[in-house]
């Protein structure tokens, strides 16, 4: 199996790419990467942060490729820094995808009802259309509303389901408990424990993990309990151990078991 993860690299916060290549690769599949950006660090958090966009790079890239006749069963897409990215990923999804592979984009927008540096409504609605060519979107609690304009999940969910066949809210926060919303054959909503605070880099972890049991080939429902429970003791994990949480998660000790299940589930 053979991935692709279009994303950033930001040099410090683990987020992006540098998560995105241990977790997929730790997986058992081959993760090649497109860098969309280099920044000194992550957006959330840091001030002074270099930014270097890689467009016409990842133009040259794509070209190379296209020599190699190379093509993907999943490509994971993250965060885009410009409408032209998003473009540009439509694109990259035609010349490599699989016919038959899988698309997963985390529309990377924002957190705590706020768009992250850069981000806008013009923005949030070109993410929506890159979110229309996908198989499973794996919007968090902000990005549903900013894509939907509701807070209530389940007309996001209906919402959602009329531009993708696969959405995730990652995590949905409701009077009696915290939740993922997904679909499959129907919608669900799969209880997960509530953890208070917010970590940073999340979402990649969460994207990196579900893309990675995806291209082994587990259901999505397998995929989203394993990863649940891999977040979630990283989560813990990070609340013990690292103060400042725009540093990232301490996911790395915790991969162990999460790909124990994974093996027990695949056999190989
Ligand atoms: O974690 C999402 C993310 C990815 N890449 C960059 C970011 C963020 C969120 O702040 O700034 C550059």
């Amino acid at each position: 199996m053979r991935v692709l993860a279009v994303n950033d690299i930001s040099c410090v916060g683990k987020c992006s790419l540098t998560v995105a290549l241990p977790v997929v690769s730790a997986c058992g599949v081959t993760c090649d990467i497109l860098p969309t950006a280099l920044l000194s660090t992550h957006t959330g958090g840091f001030t002074g942060y270099t930014f270097l966009p890689l467009d016409e790079e990842m133009d040259k890239i794509a070209a190379h490729w296209e020599t190699l006749g190379l093509k993907y069963d999943l490509i994971y897409s993250g965060y885009l820094g410009s409408r032209a990215q998003i473009a540009f990923v439509k694109d990259i999804k035609r010349r490599f995808l699989k016919e038959g592979g899988t698309f997963v984009v985390d529309p990377v927008l924002g957190d705590n009802f706020t768009f992250y540096k850069g981000f806008d409504e013009a923005f949030a609605k070109e993410m929506l259309s890159l979110c229309a060519e996908a198989d499973v979107i794996l919007p968090n609690e902000t990005e549903s509303f900013l894509l939907t304009g509701t807070r209530d999940f389940s007309e996001a969910m209906r919402r959602l389901c009329a531009v993708c066949p696969h959405p995730v809210i990652t995590g949905a926060q409701e009077q009696d408990g915290y939740f993922i919303y997904f679909r499959d054959d129907a919608v669900r909503r799969m209880p997960i424990p509530r953890v208070d605070g917010s970590f940073h880099g999340a979402g990649d972890v969460f994207a990196s993990a579900l893309s990675g049991c995806l291209a082994r080939g587990l259901s999505l429902r397998r995929a989203l309990e394993l990863t649940a429970d891999l977040c979630y003791r990283a989560i813990l994990r990070t609340q013990k151990e690292v103060p400042d949480r725009k540093y990232g998660m301490n996911y790395e000790r915790e991969l162990l078991p999460f790909l124990e299940n994974l093996e027990r589930e695949t056999n190989g």
